[in-house]
């Protein structure tokens, strides 16, 4: 009777066994090398799906292994509890969203579990508890104390209709995405953490990065955006009043036209004020405010402008300027004002010749004959100073050397260098976040809740629909209260923060989970940090990797930690996407892990998400392939089930290195090659695709070995057999670790795979098998060369050119002929 594969029954049996035995409690390293292996904690939406699933199921595999190859594995999870979807909830179907996230976990929690992922529970953090987020409060007001964080006026987007901010995600193009009305930006002071800080410090370190993909790491160089360059200092013409200008291109300043300031310029209505311009110019400046920077910066929007009627005088020679105020110019860079140079800026260029300015060329390339007044397009590459006093001839680059220092010395500029990189903005105005914990007093202002008042918890009642403030300013209870420094009455920040702040922390949290003395235990800190590997999408690849890199520097500076970065190594996995497209409720083309689940098991959707393609790449869902992994783990089930009455429990005293039946030696050789695939391409290339198909080619020789073995029985044989059996289990474990313990116990074995030790291999018996080669010189035998099996036919020539027989039968003469006859013959002819 031919067995059958119930993976229902088996994966139901194996996940209560292993919380029964407690099996994934993180152990101490002790003697033991640590490996700290980390996912992104999910969001807890209440649904995991594919996505999550391939994120999960590649570091279950890695952890798997890593405890099998003996280390002491961290592997936690937690929840990223916090967030804008549990507010929505909340206000769609009348639940809380503390209940709905709790009961959003319990769900995603159970599927975990379902896919048999090997996650030590006890360890699970859930940032939207109080015993959590009383550290974010925590560092927050160490960041205060240090300067690092800080409040600013900043723009929202506000929907005049709701009355109520929007967070990015809840704008849709330039609407609200509930009623459509389109979006405004409104000013309101928020709190900042000072990460421009640390850009330089941010960038360098990137090259401590090795385990790091290259691209994430040309991601965040691009997002931290240096540029060096000069600050000039132009004045206005008449008052003398300094307007600094940061520019990449100093070399350029004798070409500068005129001068720009961003609309919200403090000084754009300044200059205008009393003047005819100033109901214009105001105007433009609120037009201006509602679109957004990226659009405002690109190439392909329309600039506008209009002429300030005032000028300025360039430092360089005094000349006289037109000051602009023009929409491409953005506040929140450099100075937010710059000097234009038409010839040599493309946007500088297209303003100029829309409204009529001059165009000055000052850099010719080499051999050039540009002209101003026809050219039609900037000039931006290199070449030499013309136009420019006593700097002509110069190559422009050191023309923007001797420029600057030029203007150093008169005190009108200086070497400068700035980043994109903006101050991070961590207030909300949401109610579904950790609070902010600050207090205003009206004698003493903006005061910090001391530590010992910690956790300032987020109230339950709270009105959260849109009221056109933050929902935590409805809670009267909340918001009033006693002043720390007089006692006197005060009012609470009613912000909450940016959820980004939790996940910025939580993987030092993971390494002690329950101290609540303090947010994590140095200790236990020093033994488990920093992450060896990390795993998530590359959608995280600049905000959360970047604030989280930032807080540990931080953290390193308060010596709270001693190390400046926190993640070891990362991968980034691609999509799974199904007919051409990405998984979405919307498109209908979701498939979701549950339905894999009962259909074919959770063994059998792990083993399809690790084959379907190199986990780094994106990978199209396929219902054939996992049909396919599932008729693959049915027969590897069978062939074990059908054949375990003839295997042996002291293989390992039987065989002989020496053995010469050739079954018994190629059936060891496939064996021993398989444990050394699977065991690199986990452990050194995490391509999972192609260690499955070693293990799915290893069953394929074992099915033919196994007919043999029933036929004519011999101790090697049963012995060689039981080697493969034991070895393809273990393999398999990482990847189903259902099957290969329902397996592991069916072969008469006892405890967990995950306890056993991953098997080794053997160099020689895994090299490929040796051809015997027999060299003729005029038809007299002179050598046999042993050589690998896979030599090719000029390989065997030059092997046989190469022996020392051969060169000696040759007497120092030149071969006529060399003639290679198959694999087996070279016939040398002199
Ligand atoms: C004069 C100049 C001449 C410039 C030239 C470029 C070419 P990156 O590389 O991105 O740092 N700029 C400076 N601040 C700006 C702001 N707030 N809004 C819009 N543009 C701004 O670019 C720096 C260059 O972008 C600066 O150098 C400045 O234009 C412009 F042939 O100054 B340049
Ligand atoms: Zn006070």
């Amino acid at each position: 009777m031919a067995s059958r594969y119930q993976f229902a029954e088996i994966e139901t049996k194996w996940q209560q066994r292993w919380r029964e035995a407690r099996l994934f409690q993180t152990p101490e390293p002790g003697e033991r090398p640590k490996f700290y292996y980390l996912d992104m904690f999910p969001y807890p939406s209440g649904e995991l799906h594919m996505g999550h699933m391939r994120n999960y199921i590649i570091g279950d595999v890695l952890a798997r292994f890593k405890v099998m190859t003996g280390h002491a594995v961290l592997h936690p999870m937690g929840w990223d509890a916090f967030g804008l979807p549990a507010e929505n909830a909340a206000i769609e179907r009348g639940i809380h969203p503390y209940d709905w996230t709790m009961a959003c976990i319990k769900r995603m929690r159970e599927q975990f579990e379902s896919l048999g992922i090997s996650y030590d529970w006890e360890r699970e953090v859930n940032t939207c508890l109080p015993e959590y987020y009383k550290w974010d409060q925590w560092f927050f007001l160490k960041m205060y104390e240090r300067g690092l964080a800080y409040k600013k006026q900043a723009p929202v987007n506000w929907c005049p209709k709701c009355q109520t901010v929007l967070a990015n995600e809840q704008v849709v193009g330039t609407a609200c995405e509930r009623c459509d009305t389109p979006v405004v930006k409104r000013n309101l002071e928020q709190w900042f953490l000072r990460i421009t800080d640390y850009a330089e410090r941010l960038l360098q370190d990137l090259a401590l990065l090795e385990g790091w993909p290259e691209r994430v790491r040309l991601m965040q160089q691009n997002w931290i955006g240096r540029s060096e360059g000069a600050t000039l200092i132009f004045e206005v013409e008449g008052t003398g009043e300094p307007i600094e200008c940061f520019t990449t291109r100093p070399d350029t300043l004798f070409g500068a036209t005129f001068l720009a300031l961003a609309p919200e310029h403090p000084m754009t209505l300044a200059l205008v004020a009393g003047t005819p311009q100033e109901a214009e110019v105001r105007a433009f400046v609120e037009r201006s405010a509602r679109v957004s920077e990226i659009s405002r910066a690109s190439a392909e929007t329309p600039k506008e402008g209009i002429f300030l009627g005032r000028y300025a005088i360039n430092p360089v020679n005094g000349e006289r300027i037109p000051i602009w105020t023009a929409d491409y110019v953005l506040m929140e860079y450099g100075s937010g004002a710059i000097m234009c140079v038409p010839a040599h800026d493309e946007r500088d260029f297209a303003f100029a010749r829309k409204y009529g300015i001059p165009v000055r060329v000052v850099i010719q390339p080499k051999g050039g004959n540009l002209d101003g007044e026809t050219m039609t397009e900037a000039y931006v590459g290199p070449g030499f100073q013309v136009n420019s006093g006593p700097f002509d001839g110069l190559p422009n680059d050191e023309g923007a050397e001797a420029i600057t220092r030029f203007l150093e010395d008169k005190g009108k500029g200086r070497h400068d260098v700035r980043y994109r990189l903006r101050d991070w903005c961590i207030s909300r105005q949401r109610y579904w976040g950790t609070p902010i914990p600050i207090i205003y007093c009206e004698s003493c202002g903006t005061v910090p809740v001391p530590e010992s008042d910690l956790p300032v918890t987020l109230p339950r009642e709270v009105e959260f629909r849109p009221r056109g403030v933050s929902p935590l300013a409805t809670a009267e209870e909340f918001v009033n209260c006693k002043c720390p420094k007089c006692g006197g009455p005060a009012k609470r920040d009613t912000d909450t923060m940016d959820t980004f702040v939790e996940s910025s922390w939580y993987f030092l949290r993971f390494v002690s989970p329950h101290v609540n003395d303090k947010p994590f235990d140095p200790e236990a800190v020093e033994r488990w940090m920093p992450v060896d590997q990390y795993v998530g999408g590359i959608e995280h690849a600049t905000m959360h990797l970047l604030y989280a890199r930032f807080f540990v520097k931080v953290l390193k500076d308060m010596g709270m930690v001693g190390f400046e970065e926190p993640f070891r190594s990362l991968f980034t996995q691609g999509m799974i996407y199904k007919d051409g497209a990405k998984m979405s409720k919307s498109k209908g083309n979701v498939v979701s892990p549950d339905e894999i689940n009962s259909r074919f098991g959770a063994d059998t959707g792990r083993l399809f998400i690790l084959f379907a393609g190199p986990p780094e790449q994106d990978t199209e869902w396929s219902d054939e392939g996992v049909a396919g992994c599932s008729r693959f783990l049915g027969r590897t089930f069978r062939l074990v089930a059908d054949n375990k009455g003839l295997l042996v429990a002291d293989w390992r005293d039987r065989l002989n290195p020496e053995e010469q039946d050739p079954l018994v030696r190629d059936l060891r050789r496939k064996t021993h090659q398989t444990v050394r695939k699977v065991t690199e391409d986990i452990g050194k290339r995490m391509h999972f695709n192609t260690a499955v198909s070693a293990m799915m080619e290893l069953v394929n020789t074992m099915s033919d070995f196994a007919a043999a073995l029933q036929q004519a029985p011999t101790t090697a044989k049963a012995a060689a057999f039981s080697e493969a059996v034991e070895s393809l289990i273990l393999l398999l474990a990482p990847f189903c670790p259902h099957l290969a313990d329902e397996l592991w116990e069916m072969t008469g074995h006892e405890g967990f795979t995950y306890q056993q030790d991953w098997p080794t291999y053997d160099p020689d018996l895994a090299a490929e098998s040796e051809i015997v080669v027999v060299v003729q010189v005029d038809g007299r035998v002179r050598d046999r060369l042993r050589l690998p099996a896979t030599a090719d036919t000029r390989t065997i020539r030059d092997r046989a050119l190469a022996s020392g027989r051969v060169i000696h039968a040759l007497g120092g003469k030149r071969p006529r002929r060399v003639i290679v006859v198959g694999k087996r013959l070279v016939n040398i002819v002199r």
